[in-house]
């Protein structure tokens, strides 16, 4: 498997994928979201595999998705290319898939994370649907799974001023399901 965007390798059972666009702060972009998927099915497949970690850098689970590449498109690219449509298939995998989160995991990285089994986070862990500030709405889960884990209110208040929530805030409501210290504690705790 020779990725660009991702790092992929076992424990044991454990398939541990890790995003990896370091200068990029983790961004979405399509070669990324397509290895993701790719590596996904790979675990899939293999009945050796029992669960996959998903997991960014210590500074960022992932951005969001790549501004830069959102920027190329208008509403039709988008429509018609159906920009994101592979994003659901991480929702679809039979086996459990755990985001560990560390840093931003903001807009499509907050909705990535959500379309995960359970979220354990970093105590650096900060989450939001930033996208109101550039003139977008989520689009990948963010107005409807946001709304089931952390209720209408608080939602609310993430996607419209598009606030942040650090770790022990996103743990009162349940977006995430455990904190712990950032020091590699997240990983061993997903993977353990
Ligand atoms: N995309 C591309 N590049 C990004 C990025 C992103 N989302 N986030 C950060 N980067 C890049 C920066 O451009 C910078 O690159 P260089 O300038 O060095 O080339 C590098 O990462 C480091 O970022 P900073 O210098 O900004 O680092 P800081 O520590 O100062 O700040 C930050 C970190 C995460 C707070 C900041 O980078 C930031 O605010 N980033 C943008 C976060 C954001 O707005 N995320 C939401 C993206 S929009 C839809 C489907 C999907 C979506 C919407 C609609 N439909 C189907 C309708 C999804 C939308 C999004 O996710």
């Amino acid at each position: 498997m020779a990725y660009e965007n991702i790092l992929y390798e076992t424990r044991g059972k454990v398939a541990i994928i890790t995003l990896n666009r370091p200068k990029a702060m983790n961004a979405l972009n399509g070669a990324l979201i397509g290895e993701l998927v790719d590596a996904l099915r790979i675990v899939e497949a293999d009945p050796k595999l029992g669960c996959t970690v998903l997991t960014g850098s210590e500074r960022a689970f992932a951005a969001g998705a790549d501004i830069k590449e959102m920027a190329t498109l208008d509403f039709v690219d988008a429509y018609v290319g159906d920009f994101i449509g592979s994003w659901d298939q991480v929702a679809t995998m039979h086996k459990p898939v755990i985001a560990a989160v560390a840093g931003y995991a903001l807009g499509g990285g907050c909705e990535l994370a959500m379309m995960c089994d359970f979220i354990l986070a970093a105590d650096t862990a900060k989450f939001g649907q930033p996208e109101i500030t550039l003139g977008v709405m989520p689009g990948a889960g963010g107005t409807q799974r946001l709304t089931r884990f952390v209720g209408t209110s608080k939602a609310t208040e993430m996607v419209r001023p598009g606030r942040l929530m650090d770790a022990a805030d996103a743990a009162l409501p349940g977006l995430v399901s455990r904190v712990l210290p950032a020091d590699g504690h997240i990983l061993q705790a997903a993977a353990g």
